[in-house]
């Protein structure tokens, strides 16, 4: 599996787009108070949570938090309802801890670290097991552990798994670049490092001009972070039709491409069944990587990750995310 789940938040304009990814609960607000300036970090009023539907033993993570005066944020990892464990990031207490249970419960482990009004990014290895759990945190990409734990009780139901991930906080918190993998596969598999979520857009056409654009050319109408909706739309009724977009630069030339996360947003616009896919150019290689389900009237999300270039097989270069073409095509 490698790569779990990646958020930058950057797309929702509201809590009703989060909500076509996160469910359970995506009360909030997007924020433009960043890390690095630019595109937008989540200030969660509720608890959204992702089910990913694989039950995870170990896992690696990072997430970028920044907690305002007295404010607390938390990541839980579910196993179903019941939080098996819960990372605390509190500037009450200037303390960041690994709970079983909810934000609440009991200490596993805690080191002084958040800092109130400052962005700090912080990478977790948790082993979920009720003898030997493991709990080792790292903050801002460092490569030794502020807190490294073994032999440890770190469940709360009778499984040694998590299996939904969500996240709170109480008063003003931003959270952002969030990323989360497991052990297994070739890549994405240990220590993630500092992780920063950077969005592209479409900044012009591709080499694939076919759908109908609600007003001026296609590639604007899909420019747009946060998503804005029907304010402009492409789309196409015929089967085969497909819209390629050249994307925006990264803004960023630090650290290594763990990989890319592509993202459309689709919905029918009348009756009768209609599927849509996400089509991919990457040098030579063009592909559809992934297809929706039957599409509903209402907007459904669809992504694909691919922890490789799939033109060379190799980790991507940032030539490579610069110059690859995404778009949507009509599947059937
Ligand atoms: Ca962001
Ligand atoms: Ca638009």
């Amino acid at each position: 599996m490698a790569h779990i789940l990646s958020e930058g938040f950057d797309w929702a304009a509201n809590s009703s787009d989060l909500a076509v990814r996160w469910n359970a609960g995506t009360g909030g607000s997007p924020s433009t108070t960043t890390a690095f300036g630019t595109g937008r970090s989540w200030i969660p009023s509720g608890t959204p949570i992702i089910d990913l539907g694989v039950n995870y033993s170990e896992i690696f993570g990072s997430v970028r938090v920044r907690c305002d005066g007295t404010d607390r944020a938390f990541l839980y990892f579910y196993d179903g309802g019941t939080q098996q464990v819960s990372l605390r990031i509190d500037t009450a207490t200037g303390t960041t801890s690994l709970r079983r249970g909810n934000q609440d419960g009991t200490t596993i482990g805690s080191v002084y670290g958040p800092i109130s009004a400052f962005w700090q990014s912080w990478q977790f290895r948790i082993v979920f097991h009720n003898t030997t759990g493991v709990f080792e945190l790292r903050r801002n990409g460092a490569t030794t552990n502020m807190i490294s734990l073994s032999g440890q009780n770190t469940r709360s139901t009778a499984n040694n798994y998590f299996n939904r991930f969500g996240f709170a906080c109480t008063n003003t918190c931003y959270i952002d670049d969030i990323w989360l993998n497991d052990t297994t596969g070739a890549s994405n598999n240990s220590w993630c490092g500092d992780i920063r979520v950077i969005t592209q857009v479409p900044t012009g056409a591709g080499s694939s001009t076919q759908f109908t654009p609600s007003t001026g050319s296609n590639w604007q109408c899909v420019d747009d972070m946060p998503n804005n909706g029907e304010t402009d739309y492409v789309q196409s009724s015929t089967v085969g039709h497909k819209d390629l977009y050249a994307m925006s630069a990264l803004g960023s030339t630090a650290g290594t491409i763990r990989g890319v996360n592509v993202f459309g947003m689709v919905k029918k616009m009348d009756a009768g069944a209609r599927t849509a896919g996400i089509r991919h150019v990457s040098g030579a290689t063009e592909s559809t990587l992934v297809s929706s389900d039957a599409l509903s009237s209402s907007y459904m999300l669809m992504s694909s990750h691919q922890a490789l270039d799939p033109n060379t097989g190799l980790a991507w270069t940032q030539s490579g995310v610069e110059s690859q073409q995404i778009g949507p095509i009509v599947v059937a």
